[in-house]
C-alpha cells in the first residue's frame, strides 16, 4: 500500500469509528465520551473502586465498561441537561427524588438512573464479604432464614415485567421490606405506586446489566448476583437507615 492509499483507508477507518446516534458504542469509544463530558455539569460520574474486569465470574469485562461509561454516563449527562439553568442545579440527587413529582419525567428518568447505578456500584464488590451483624439478625426474624430472604427477592427481580430494579429496604417504621420498580424509579421517589423506603441493597435487572453473558437467563444472573454483594456496605446502609440517618 503506498502512502496515499494507507491515508486514505486511514480515512474511511477514522469515520467509521465515529459514534453516530444508535449506534452500539466500544468500550473505547463509551470511555472517550465519558472523559469528554467530565465537568460538564453539577452531576458526575463516580469512580469504581475495582477494574471493569473484577467480577468476571458473574459480570463481565465489557458489560461492565458499557455499563459504566456507557449508560451511566447517559444518565449523568442527560440529567445535567434537564436541570441546566433551573434550581436543581445546586440539588442533591436526593433531594430531587424526594419531590420528584414536581419535575418532568426526563429529570425523574436521569435522576433515577444517576442515583440507582451509583447505589448499584457500591453495593457490589470483588471481595468475599460475610453477612454477620445486625442485619444478619433482622433477616432472619422477618424471614426465618436467609435464604428465604433471598427467595423473595429473587421473585421481585423475576417478576419485574421489562426493565426495573429489585430493593431490599427499611420502611418509616425501621422494618425490612422488599420491592421492586420499573425503569429508573427507586423506594427514595414521592410518587404514585413506589413503596416509600430507604435502600440498602438493589440489583439492576435492566437487560444491560446482564444480557451480553446470560441472554434471556436472567435468574442465572440474580443467583449469581449474591456472590458479589458487599454486605459490609449493606450493613452499614442498614445501620444508618434504622438509626434514622438519611442524605439529604
Ligand atoms: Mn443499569
Amino acid at each position: 500500500m503506498d502512502k496515499r492509499s494507507f491515508l486514505k483507508s486511514t480515512a474511511v477507518l477514522g469515520a467509521a469509528a465515529l459514534v453516530m446516534p444508535g449506534m452500539l458504542l466500544t468500550p473505547k469509544d463509551a470511555q472517550a465520551n465519558a472523559l469528554e463530558s467530565l465537568g460538564k455539569g453539577p452531576f458526575k460520574l463516580p469512580k469504581l473502586p475495582y477494574g471493569y474486569d473484577a467480577f468476571e465470574a458473574t459480570i463481565d469485562k465489557q458489560t461492565m465498561e458499557l455499563h459504566h461509561t456507557g449508560h451511566h454516563q447517559a444518565y449523568v449527562d442527560n440529567l445535567n441537561d434537564a436541570v441546566k439553568g433551573t434550581p436543581a442545579e445546586a440539588l442533591t440527587v436526593e433531594a430531587i427524588l424526594k419531590n420528584i413529582k414536581k419535575y418532568k419525567d426526563v429529570v425523574r428518568n436521569n435522576a433515577g438512573g444517576h442515583w440507582n447505578h451509583t447505589f448499584w456500584w457500591e453495593t457490589i464488590t470483588p471481595e468475599k464479604t460475610t453477612l454477620i451483624g445486625g442485619l444478619n439478625d433482622a433477616l432472619k426474624k422477618k424471614w426465618t432464614s436467609v435464604d428465604l430472604m433471598k427467595a423473595e427477592f429473587t421473585k421481585a427481580a423475576l417478576g419485574q415485567f421489562g426493565s426495573g430494579w429489585a430493593w431490599l429496604c427499611v420502611d418509616s417504621a425501621k422494618q425490612l421490606f422488599i420491592t421492586s420498580t420499573p425503569n429508573q424509579d427507586n423506594p427514595l421517589m414521592d410518587f404514585p405506586g413506589i413503596i416509600k423506603g430507604t435502600p440498602i441493597l438493589a440489583l439492576d435487572v435492566w437487560e444491560h446489566a446482564y444480557y451480553l453473558k446470560y441472554h434471556e437467563k436472567r435468574r442465572d444472573y440474580v443467583t449469581n448476583f449474591w456472590n458479589i454483594v458487599n454486605w459490609n456496605v449493606v450493613e452499614q446502609r442498614y445501620q444508618e437507615a434504622i438509626a434514622g440517618k438519611e442524605k439529604k
